[in-house]
């Protein structure tokens, strides 16, 4: 890794993205001229960490990997083309909002007008002034951050929206409009796909004799073990209180029945430790089991099927698996 690291100056401050100052950002310096690298970094340095790079190709990999607030790029390089890396950073996943910081000669600056046309976020003629370049690199990090941070709102409201927040499975709502796609996918490519409804037995005595917070341990304990015994590709959700729903593609009723006996004898074999109290409460759940029976069959009649076996699952003693 040809990777120069200068840094020298302050460690990075605590991040707020509400009053950021700007400062304490992690900036890479792309630039292979040693006189100018050597000044900018050191006049980075009173504010930012700074890392330098001579080579673009090098820069380019350092950028997605290191997680840099600012990206300062010399338009001014010897060897290489500063340019191609700027458009580069602007076209790859990981680096497209990292902003970027052209520096140029004078007399390259037709190429600090071609920098802004593919998406550099700023520029600085050389020679250098050290205020405006610590005031235009604070710019762009404040705002990357404040985009981050609205990114990461964005991000964990979506979250939020699809998951069941005392389990960490997902929601009934995510669940009904994913088993669609799901089964789609299965009819069209002729595959499988199981489903299975997963209730717990006599759970409001649960609640009823250990309270409603060890009722919830339980709720907790249960989808722990769900998340163990199915593959990444499945998907489990909590369906309703203390009702479950798992979606297995590419699996058939035979297949899936070995999952869901599986589970059942796991869950009746290993008691639950409840927070409060050293005692452990026996639970057993009862399963209905179904598949996607023809092409394009809705998904309203895959749950209604499910729901059915489990219905029969209750009525001839719960602990067991209908399909
Ligand atoms: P069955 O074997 O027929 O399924 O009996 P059951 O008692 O499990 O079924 P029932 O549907 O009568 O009771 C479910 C209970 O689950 C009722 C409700 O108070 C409780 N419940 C629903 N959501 C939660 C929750 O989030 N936490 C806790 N602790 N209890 C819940
Ligand atoms: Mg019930
Ligand atoms: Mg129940
Ligand atoms: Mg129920």
């Amino acid at each position: 890794r040809a990777i120069t690291s200068l840094e020298i100056g302050m460690q990075a401050p605590e991040r707020s993205a509400v009053a950021d100052t700007g400062k304490g950002g992690r900036i890479l310096l792309v630039d292979d001229r040693q006189s100018s690298y050597e000044r900018l970094a050191s006049l980075l340095a009173a504010e930012h960490t700074v890392d330098v790079e001579p080579n673009p190709t090098e820069a380019l990999f350092h950028a997605a990997e290191g997680n840099y607030d600012l990206l300062i790029v010399s338009l001014d390089l010897n060897n290489f083309d500063g340019l191609r890396l700027c458009s580069q950073a602007r076209s790859l996943e990981r680096t497209r909002h990292v902003p970027i910081l052209a520096i140029a000669d004078p007399e390259n600056a037709t190429r600090l007008l071609r920098g802004l046309e593919i998406g550099v976020n700023d520029y600085l003629l050389r020679p250098i002034d050290k205020t405006e370049l610590l005031a235009r690199a604070r710019t762009q990090i404040r705002r990357r951050r404040y985009t981050d941070h609205l990114r990461d709102n964005v991000q964990n409201s979506i979250e939020m929206a699809i998951t069941d927040a005392l389990t960490g499975l997902h929601n009934r709502r995510y669940m009904e409009s994913h088993l669609a796609t799901l089964a789609e996918q299965a009819s069209t490519r002729g595959k499988p796909l199981a489903l299975m409804i997963l209730d717990i037995d006599y759970f409001k005595s649960i609640n009823d004799n250990y309270g409603h917070d060890a009722g919830d341990d339980v709720l907790r304990e249960f989808a722990v073990r769900v998340r163990k015994s199915i593959r990444g590709i499945d998907l489990a959700c909590r369906y309703g209180g203390e009702e479950f729903v798992i979606v297995m593609p590419e699996t058939d009723l035979h297949v899936a029945g070995m999952v869901a006996e599986r589970l059942r004898r796991s869950i009746a074999g290993e008691s639950f430790a409840i927070h409060k109290g050293a005692k452990r409460i026996e639970v057993t759940i009862s399963i209905g089991l179904t598949t996607l029976e023809q092409k394009g069959e809705a998904v309203a009649d895959v749950l209604k099927r499910a729901d059915t076996a489990l219905y029969r699952a209750k009525h001839d003693g719960r602990n067991r698996v209908v399909s």
